[in-house]
């Protein structure tokens, strides 16, 4: 059974490579399973049928046969099922693997995604700022005594992690913490994810001369 992972038809240049649909193709490419892309209309994104598949009128969702299934994280803990490549067997790898997915989540990206936008205003002082840097300061205690963050080895919660890092890396503050600037650029590294990001770069890209046409 193929899987489809779906995203908008088009976005803006600005947040191009980074739209996390980029999670789940990367996921895909680590584990060898082929995948289909499905464009969903960015201009009716909040409309009836977006939203009866995803919610908030949000990307990615993953189609998986019958299933539909919404959230990076939840697409992502449903791909590690089918490869031991993005999930290891054991209960004691599982648990860490799972428990460092949902901290990428719930404890880093909740943080860094309203720190960015509160910085795009550009105000005198992130009122983040402190939040933020104390998250950042513990993992990186813990991410300079290993290269991947849960279960000694590659797996998909470094896929969530160094996705969540990109941010706060690409607006400097990872400048002073080497062990997290030196993880980002070793996941970064990987094929796959090199792979996945020129692969959507070229999907929304390729839109752009169709959205010409209609409006011309
Ligand atoms: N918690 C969701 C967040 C999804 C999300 O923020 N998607 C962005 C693209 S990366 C989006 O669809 N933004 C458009 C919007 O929120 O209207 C997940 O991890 O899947």
């Amino acid at each position: 059974m193929t899987l489809t992972i779906c995203t908008y038809d088009w976005v803006p240049p600005g947040p191009r490579g980074f739209v996390r649909d980029i999670r789940l193709r990367w996921a895909c490419g680590e584990a060898g399973l082929e995948y289909d892309v499905r464009s969903m209309p960015f201009d009716d994104r909040q409309g009836p049928a977006h939203r009866a598949q995803q919610p908030y009128g949000q990307v990615p969702f993953l189609q998986d046969g019958d299933l539909t299934i919404f959230e990076s994280g939840a697409c992502l803990l449903h791909l590690g099922e089918k490869s031991e490549t993005l999930m290891p067997l054991e209960v004691q790898g599982r648990s860490e693997v799972t428990q460092w997915l949902i901290s990428a989540l719930n404890s880093i990206e909740t943080v860094t995604v309203p720190w960015w936008f509160i910085g795009l205003s550009e105000p005198a002082e992130n009122p983040l700022d402190g939040w933020m840097n104390g998250r950042l300061d513990h993992l990186e205690a813990v991410l300079a005594g290993r290269d991947w963050i849960a279960a000694g080895r590659f797996s998909i919660a470094d896929i969530l992690m160094v996705d969540a890092l990109r941010i706060p890396r690409d607006h400097g503050a990872l400048e002073e913490r080497v062990a997290l600037k030196d993880y980002v650029a070793r996941g970064t590294a990987r094929p796959a994810f090199v792979k996945a990001r020129a692969d959507q770069i070229a999907h929304f890209e390729a839109a752009d001369a169709t959205r010409e046409t209609a409006r011309s």
